[in-house]
């Protein structure tokens, strides 16, 4: 098989919901010499693309997204050791500090969206769920980071999103980051009141925002 043909298998097993695929085709190309930038570039990309495109139309949903995102997580991790074997870096379009708010442990949605912030370059901190204010605000700082995404199921901790907003204004930190939020009860409404930089409905949205926000 040529070069093409591998990274156009990695497109199509993203596209059609076959991660192991997806990661025994990455495992080829590698063995085969290709770079790993230019597997992530023209084999996980388009296919992470292609796959936004169909659910934003409508013909593909939720559970597609998230095969993808397996697909695109499995394949990272047979390349991200490659990449630092080469000291190569992604050229990313900024730095984001994701986490699940305090008092609330959902998980798989703000994964999601880490997920496919990664997937379009975004150098990603995901803290995790149940994260504090604090620990939110310190690794931005740490990391210099552009965006602090702010996830929450419940709305009883929806209210944590404007905590760690106010607190970014006591810390006189709130013109250096961005904050986005989400979440099922979240809303652009909800966004504004608590003063955030955007809200988006979904983990695609997520990544157009982040991209409008910083001016990708
Ligand atoms: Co809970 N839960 N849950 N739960 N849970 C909900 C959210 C609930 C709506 C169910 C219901 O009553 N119908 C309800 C909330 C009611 C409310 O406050 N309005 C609820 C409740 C009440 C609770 C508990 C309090 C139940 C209890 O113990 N009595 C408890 C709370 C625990 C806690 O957090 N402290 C609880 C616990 C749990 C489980 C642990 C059992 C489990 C979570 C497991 C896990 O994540 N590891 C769970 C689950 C699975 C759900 C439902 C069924 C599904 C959530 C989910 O994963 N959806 C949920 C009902 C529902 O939503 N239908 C429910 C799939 C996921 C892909 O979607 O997370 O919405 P979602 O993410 C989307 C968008 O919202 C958006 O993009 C994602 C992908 O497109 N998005 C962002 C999310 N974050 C974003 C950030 C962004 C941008 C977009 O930018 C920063």
């Amino acid at each position: 098989m040529s070069n093409k043909e591998i990274l156009q298998r990695i497109t199509d097993s993203l596209v059609g919901g076959k991660p192991d695929e997806t990661e025994s085709y990455t495992a080829q190309a590698l063995d085969s010499g290709i770079e790993p930038l230019e597997i992530i570039d023209d084999g996980l990309i388009p296919g992470m693309d292609i796959v936004g495109d169909k659910f934003q139309t409508g013909e593909y949903f939720l559970p597609h997204l998230i095969i993808a995102a397996a697909g695109m997580k499995q394949s990272m991790e047979l390349l991200e050791p490659e990449l630092g074997r080469r000291h190569q870096t992604r050229k990313t379009p900024g730095t984001v500090v994701i986490g699940t708010v305090k008092g609330d442990i959902h998980e798989i949605g703000k994964s999601l969206v880490a997920t496919m912030l990664t997937a379009n370059g975004f150098e990603v901190h995901d803290l995790g769920v149940d994260v504090s204010t604090d620990s939110l605000i310190d690794k931005a700082a740490d990391s210099n980071a552009d965006i602090i995404a702010l996830s929450a199921l419940l709305t009883t901790t929806m209210t944590e999103q404007r905590k760690v907003i106010e607190e970014l204004t006591n810390r006189g930190l709130r013109d250096q980051v961005k904050v986005i939020v989400g979440g099922a009860p979240v809303s652009h409404d909800w966004s504004e009141t608590i003063g955030a930089d955007g809200y988006a409905e979904d983990a695609i949205g997520a990544v157009a925002l982040a991209k409008n926000l910083l001016l990708v």
